[in-house]
């Protein structure tokens, strides 16, 4: 096999930070390709296209602000969008900023390797074809690498099984159909709602209850977007120093939902029920022990199991709908609807907790009280999250080591975009940087702008290689993880989560995630730029 084509950069995958990665380095005059294994632009909004997909946070702060000009062009409709809506706007910037030609679909990466005699990476493709390039650029994402669910049996179902995270294009009619969703992590909660209103039966299996609360998204009224477009440029400003790059979250101003001065452990029972009737689902988070106090955290989760009462008419229902881990171990969940659903006469929940899964058979789920017969199995089981992406590639750097046997403890990066070892090669929302913490649109244009700046600094000072040292690595990976644990909840025993890779097997429990929030974290890279590119060998 020849190696056909000798660029600057490759760049995979072609989501939020693939399509702006590929811009800003056409703008600076760098050759780059896009291999995509997808047939269109979207990534995450490529694959997740299942029923009442959409995102948590507002349009037009999860939206490209890299581009001024973009932002008066496009028209959201609704607070939040659905996926389709992000889809289309993903497709329109790929077509206004004429990216498709420098983008090949329908390619998977399998491998990559570094060439320290050429000091280039050759990339291979799932077709046998290599491509080289000085520079090898990953915008995989964080969650794209799907969990197949680990169930005896799976095989053997006769019926149609979906996955919501590669969910098929031409959508599925749920109409008349007996349906069991496993899961309910965000992509179960969004779906179920929508399932139950079409399906002729609906069982939920769940094996870990969500915490969920509504969503209140709504429409843009008639001129709010003209309004919203006015404010895009303080909107913007006020994103950069905002922790998650974010000032809202599922319609509530974030400053207003993370209090620092109420602490439900010094507030009287008869005034906690008292600001559960006045703030609803928002109040049990606001306490500000709740997060660093596990007592705390418990006497939140039974303000939480209230409102589920107040709203699941079935006590037993009720009960098995609250979750027995912590709050804010999990990402938070916002939802249309999903407590009512479980009031519906259709719509079953089935508490493995207490009746645990047995298998999956020819005709339906099997768990130890009995067995369920349905038409169609929906998996909302998730992902190998931040890792899981990068492993399935076999990236071997110097030496021909691969990357992710070094990982085999947990990640170890340099800012959660560069490894030692590993030359030329960054990662954008890698492990232990910002990533699913923050916007991630604010956190793929945050690595994309610090890359091309990097890449033209080379250039400008003829740099062949850029690769960070073991001690800057070291020093990132031990601080990441400090920092993760001044929240308690978040890594305390009783938390298994995908921040942490548990929900894995065999993967290592580490924290994946870098919790310093994006205001300090740009403030460390553009130290590391200005300094010339501290922790980071120039060669
Ligand atoms: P999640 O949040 O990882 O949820 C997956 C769900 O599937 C969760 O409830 C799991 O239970 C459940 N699960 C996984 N495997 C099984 C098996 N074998 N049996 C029963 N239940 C199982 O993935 P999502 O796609 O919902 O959301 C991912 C992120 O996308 C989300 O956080 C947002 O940021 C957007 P468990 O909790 O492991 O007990």
């Amino acid at each position: 096999m020849d190696t056909d084509e000798r660029l600057d950069a490759i760049v995979v995958g072609a989501g939020f930070g693939g399509l702006h990665m590929l811009y800003r380095l056409r703008e600076r005059g760098f050759s780059a390709r896009v291999l995509e294994m997808g047939t269109g632009v979207g990534g995450t909004w490529y694959w997740n296209r299942y029923p009442g997909s959409r995102v948590d946070l507002e349009s037009v702060e999860y939206s490209y602000s890299f581009l001024p000009e973009l932002e008066q062009e496009w028209n959201w409709t609704e607070l939040m969008p659905a996926q389709p809506e992000i889809l289309a706007y993903l497709e329109w910037i790929a077509d206004r900023l004429d990216l498709r030609r420098d983008i090949r679909f329908s390619t998977r990466v399998v491998a990559a390797t570094w060439n320290e005699q050429t000091a280039t990476w050759t990339v291979e493709t799932d077709a046998g074809e290599k491509l080289d390039a000085r520079f090898l650029i990953t915008a995989t994402g964080c969650l794209s690498a799907p969990l197949e669910p680990a169930i005896a049996g799976v095989a053997d179902f006769a019926g149609d099984v979906l996955h919501t995270n590669r969910y098929p294009k031409a959508g599925y009619d749920f109409e008349g159909k007996r349906v069991a969703v496993i899961g309910t992590g965000s992509s179960g909660v969004q779906a179920i709602p929508v399932i139950a209103e079409e399906a002729a039966t609906l069982h939920v299996f769940q094996r870990s209850a969500a915490y969920t609360r509504p969503a209140n998204n709504r429409p843009l009224r008639a001129g709010e977007m003209e309004e919203l477009k006015a404010e895009y440029p303080e909107i913007r400003a006020r994103q950069r120093t905002s922790h998650s790059g974010t000032l809202r979250f599922g319609a509530f101003a974030v400053d207003e939902l993370y209090r620092t001065d109420r602490l439900i452990l010094q507030t009287a029972e008869e005034d906690r029920l008292r600001i559960l009737d006045d703030e609803g689902w928002t109040a049990p988070g606001t306490f500000a022990d709740v997060m660093v106090d596990i007592d705390a955290n418990r006497a939140a989760n039974e303000l939480y199991a209230e409102l589920i009462r107040r709203t699941v008419s079935d006590p037993r229902t009720a009960a098995a709908l609250v979750p027995q881990y912590p709050m804010g171990c999990k990402r938070p969940i916002i939802d249309t609807g999903y407590y009512e659903t479980f009031n519906r006469e259709n719509v079953t929940l089935v508490d493995l907790r207490a009746d645990p899964l047995v298998g999956i058979t020819a005709t339906g789920i099997e768990t130890e009280s009995g067995h369920v017969e349905v038409d169609t199995i929906v998996f909302a089981t998730g992902f190998d999250a931040i890792t899981g992406p990068l492993d399935r590639i076999e990236i071997r750097g110097r030496g021909g080591r691969l990357l992710r046997d070094g990982w085999v403890d947990g990640p170890h990066t340099y800012l959660g975009l560069a490894v030692a070892g590993f030359p030329n090669l960054f990662t954008i929302t890698g492990p232990l940087s910002p990533s699913v913490l923050a916007n991630m649109v604010m956190a793929v244009e945050q690595h994309g702008d610090w890359i091309t700046d990097c890449l033209a600094h080379m250039r400008e000072h003829e740099y062949l290689t850029i690769e960070a040292t073991p001690e800057a690595e070291e020093e990132w990976t031990r601080h990441t993880l400090e920092v993760a644990e001044t929240v308690p909840v978040r890594v305390h025993e009783s938390c298994g989560s995908w921040y942490l890779g548990s929900n894995v097997p065999g993967k290592k429990r580490v924290y994946l995630v870098y919790t310093g929030g994006m205001p300090a974290y740009r403030a460390r890279c553009d130290e590391v730029a200005s300094g010339g590119y501290t922790g980071f060998v120039l060669g």
